[in-house]
């Protein structure tokens, strides 16, 4: 298995020497952020993961290799080319196959990541169940249910049943707490009334459940969910019709499948005047250092 991953001499390092290392994914440069918010964004979110003592390692697939630890030229392309592929858990086989080019999304990055050795993943929000009659549901939950791994991140995409996305993990046994907060953040707003596991308030505190998790042998990931800096906050007046607007275009224009997210995330952002990607990048550079901080206390 290890032979498919190309991993970067400093991760591989990092993960030898037991260093703190954070995962991040490469569908949120390619197809979540407009650019060029998408390459800035994916440059910064790594330098924030080395200002606060941990190796980044931004994952994706280049001529079907499972590459671990991007260097800038691989982060470009991925950011800047068109027609780059969104590849979850079940593109894996078929990248490596047929030597694709794509981004991974939370769930083939946490698959990819588990293996590589790293402990701990941050991004902005993770797929769910999706609203509407189809049953829709993001790969991310099954593998969040699978895969023993701390993931960093606001909650689930506001687009999403968020309820019914709440259930799904609880159903799955995947642990969500809530980082100095008592509810599970709904992404561009830092409450959605649905309730966390547990409170944490500390980095401690979240390698303590992490190391319980893998003493007990639970296969499960830890759900961490930080609040979107308030500064950041879209307010949910705000928000709500620009999201009924999205839903319904996405409706009549019939987006659906891997296009339905991005479609969702564009359309509000121009609906609020940038307010949402203003709110997305700073809930992106907040967990990332948050996960940096839990991967110095996770060794
Ligand atoms: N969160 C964001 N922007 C994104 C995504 C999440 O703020 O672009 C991506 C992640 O890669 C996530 C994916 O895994 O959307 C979920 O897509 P789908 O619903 O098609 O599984
Ligand atoms: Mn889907």
């Amino acid at each position: 298995m290890r032979e498919l991953l190309s991993i970067a001499r400093e991760v591989a390092n990092a993960i030898a020497e037991k260093k703190p290392v954070v995962a991040l994914e490469s569908t949120v440069i390619a197809h979540g952020l407009p650019r060029p918010q998408n390459l800035q964004t994916a440059q910064r979110l790594q330098s924030i993961i080395l200002e606060s003592g941990a190796v980044p390692a931004t994952i994706g697939v280049l001529d079907g290799r499972l590459n671990v630890g991007l260097t800038d030229d691989h982060i470009q392309f991925l950011a800047l080319e068109n027609n780059i592929r969104k590849i979850s858990t079940r593109d894996i086989p078929l990248a490596v196959a047929q030597g694709w080019n794509g981004a991974t999304t939370v769930a083939s990055t946490i698959w990819i990541a588990h293996r590589a050795g790293i402990k701990i993943f941050a991004t902005g929000g993770i797929g769910g169940v999706h609203r509407g009659s189809l049953p829709d549901i993001s790969a991310d939950l099954p593998e969040l249910a699978r895969t023993p791994i701390i993931v960093v991140c606001s909650g689930a995409k506001i687009v999403l049943d968020l309820p019914a996305t709440r259930e799904w993990l609880e159903t799955h046994a995947v642990t969500v707490v809530g980082y100095q907060c008592d509810e599970l953040p709904a992404f561009y707003t830092r409450e959605s009334g649905l309730p966390v596991d547990a409170r944490v308030n500390t980095p401690a505190e979240v390698a303590d459940i992490f190391r319980a998790q893998r003493d007990l042998g639970i296969e499960s990931a830890l759900l961490v969910t930080v609040p979107v800096p308030a500064k950041f906050e879209v307010p949910t007046e705000e928000l709500q019709p620009i999201l009924a607007t999205a839903l319904e275009d996405a409706e009549w224009n019939e987006i659906t499948g891997s296009a339905l997210t991005p479609f969702l995330l564009s359309q509000m952002a121009e609906r609020s005047g940038g307010a949402t990607l203003r709110a997305n990048i700073a809930l992106l550079e907040n967990n990332a250092r948050v996960a940096a901080e839990i991967a110095r206390e996770v060794l």
